[in-house]
């Protein structure tokens, strides 16, 4: 048998999620069976290439619905979970009991961990540190900024890199996920030498955003387009302006202009605006508390004036 999981790549979340399915698979759904990863991004165009739901399984964690009839599971946390209306119609007459979805989870992992449990009879047990990792990042359950910022722990070490290395190793780092622990992936000579220039980048771009940022009301905004950055540590602005409440950003993320926007984890008062339904109405998605606008490519103006109104919308709140 062949199984095919397709994750959130570049997400620390969604590589859990992919292992811990993937390890369900090899212990319990089908010993044996051979298990191909493919990740999937956020972006302007289409988000699945349906030739590649090319398995007798084809799994899809922690990522957008597809209403493809050879989509056989389906988990996922995101509020935006789906395309459009009718995605979300074809999931609520689904009868297969094999596709998932709860907004209420912090992270995936943690939810696929719950439904195999309990649906499906299978302990992950054995992955409990991968789920309660998951849950902490995906749900930026730090203790404060600066831990954030500093990375102490190698889960957090390995995110920086997932998010940012210039040579995705997300995929080929999955497997490891299942036997090894993240101090071990860390430390092995290929991912460390990766990490010490990524964390020296990391230091740098917080230099960056200092520079470029600008404060409206409770917003911090900034525009990493003509910089070297194609990403940055969500958390850097809260480190630099501990009083915001929110962020927007936009940069080149090279094959998408992305505008990000998020919201303090640490801010005293719960911020009010669900940032997923204000990323939604304009083509994003993401969590209450955080979400993304992909555009294309080269629609960096276009990004530019969509950020301009978020951080007018957010400043009047
Ligand atoms: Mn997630």
């Amino acid at each position: 048998m062949r199984v095919r999981v397709f994750y959130h790549d570049r997400c620390f979340d969604g590589a859990c999620s992919a292992a811990l399915f993937s390890n369900f698979v090899s212990r319990s759904l089908a010993p044996g069976a051979r298990i191909a990863h493919t990740g999937l991004f956020h972006r302007a165009d289409h988000l699945f290439d349906e030739s590649l739901f090319d398995s007798d399984e084809n799994a899809i964690v922690d990522f957008k619905y597809s209403p493809c009839d050879r989509v056989t599971w389906w988990f996922d946390h995101h509020q935006s979970a789906f395309l459009s209306a009718a995605d979300a119609e074809h999931f609520r007459r689904d009868t297969s009991g094999r596709k998932f979805y709860d907004a209420g989870y912090k992270s995936c992992t943690k939810f696929i961990a719950a439904i195999l449990g309990e649906k499906f009879g299978f302990d992950s047990s054995h992955l409990k540190r991968l789920i309660h990792w998951a849950d902490i990042i995906d749900g930026a359950q730090y203790a404060s900024a600066r831990d954030a910022i500093e990375m102490p722990h190698a889960a957090m070490k390995l995110t920086l890199i997932f998010e940012s290395a210039e040579k995705n190793v997300t995929g080929a780092v999955i497997p490891l996920l299942e036997t090894e622990s993240f101090e071990d992936i860390v430390g092995r000579p290929e991912y460390s030498a990766v990490f010490d220039e990524l964390f020296e980048r990391h230091m740098q771009s917080i230099d960056v955003i200092r520079e470029r940022a600008e404060r409206r009301g409770g917003v911090v905004w900034f525009d990493l387009i003509d910089t070297q950055l194609t990403g940055y540590n969500k958390f850097v602005p809260y480190y630099l302006f501990p009083e915001s409440t929110y962020t927007v950003s936009v940069l080149d993320g090279g094959f998408r202009a992305k505008i990000s926007v998020g919201s303090n984890p640490w801010a005293a008062s719960e911020p009010r605006r669900n940032l997923a339904d204000l990323c939604e109405s304009y083509g994003g998605g993401g969590h209450p508390r955080v979400g993304a606008i992909s555009y294309g490519p080269n629609e960096f103006e276009r990004a530019r004036a969509t950020a301009a109104e978020i951080v007018s919308t957010l400043a009047a709140e």
